[in-house]
């Protein structure tokens, strides 16, 4: 049986990331639902659900004007770094905050931190987690380089491929984003075989063997 401490962790549904945001993620807000559902099964689990955002200073080598890809999105205290006010942030969750050093991209989310200055990797080890499910914004960036550190830091992932979105600024980008974290072991999931066991666990139904990552039943 699968004894890994589960959680969920929820990237950068930020308004800027949305339809009408900075930096629009084509149908972004639609994850929103998706998510709501998800943060629901985890925390009637009684699972940790976490939140990052993306959070740059005005002045940083991301945004075009000083060397980097992107026009300016999710600028700190600005309502487009706010999270999307359908999203249910559950009271006391905590939210990681990447993108605030103006030398470094940053798209993982393990390069951000806690109000306490912790990185995801200290907060996941801190409660004991050592599976994390994976949505948000978005697949092609943050979701896939979060999904990549977790396996250089130890963590096993699953991607709920219901509940992201790409940036596609390449046709096919969050396409092959999938492919590349399926082929180093991340597994995917939605809501469909989504289970929680009477026990209290979290854990994908028999369709989700994607990516070759094995199951383990009981
Ligand atoms: C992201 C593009 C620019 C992301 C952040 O979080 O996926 N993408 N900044
Ligand atoms: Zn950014």
């Amino acid at each position: 049986m699968d004894t890994a401490k589960k959680a969920l962790l929820v990237v950068d549904v930020q308004n800027d990331f949305c339809p009408s945001g900075a930096l629009a993620v084509p149908g972004g807000d639609r994850v929103v639902p998706v998510l709501n559902k998800y943060i629901g099964i985890f925390r009637k689990a009684g699972l940790p659900v976490y939140f990052t955002r993306d959070w740059h200073p005005p002045v940083t080598v991301h945004f075009k004007a000083y060397g980097g890809a992107w026009p300016p999105h999710c600028v700190q205290g600005t309502p487009g770094a706010e999270f999307h006010q359908d999203l249910e942030i559950p009271p006391g969750a905590v939210i990681m905050s990447k993108g605030d050093d103006p030398g470094l991209d940053s798209y993982s989310a393990f390069s951000g931190h806690d109000e306490k200055g912790r990185n995801l990797a200290e907060v996941l080890r801190a409660d004991g987690v050592s599976h994390f499910y994976i949505g948000g914004l978005a697949t092609d960036y943050c979701v896939k380089e979060t999904s990549l550190d977790a396996f250089r830091e130890g963590f096993e992932v699953t991607v709920l491929t219901d509940a992201v979105r790409g940036v596609d600024l390449s046709p096919g980008d969050s396409d092959r984003a999938l492919e590349e974290v399926k082929s180093r072991g991340a597994r995917t999931a939605t809501l469909e075989n989504i289970e929680v066991s009477r026990r209290g666990g979290v854990h994908e139904g028999p369709e989700d063997i994607a990516g070759g990552a094995e199951r383990k039943t009981g």
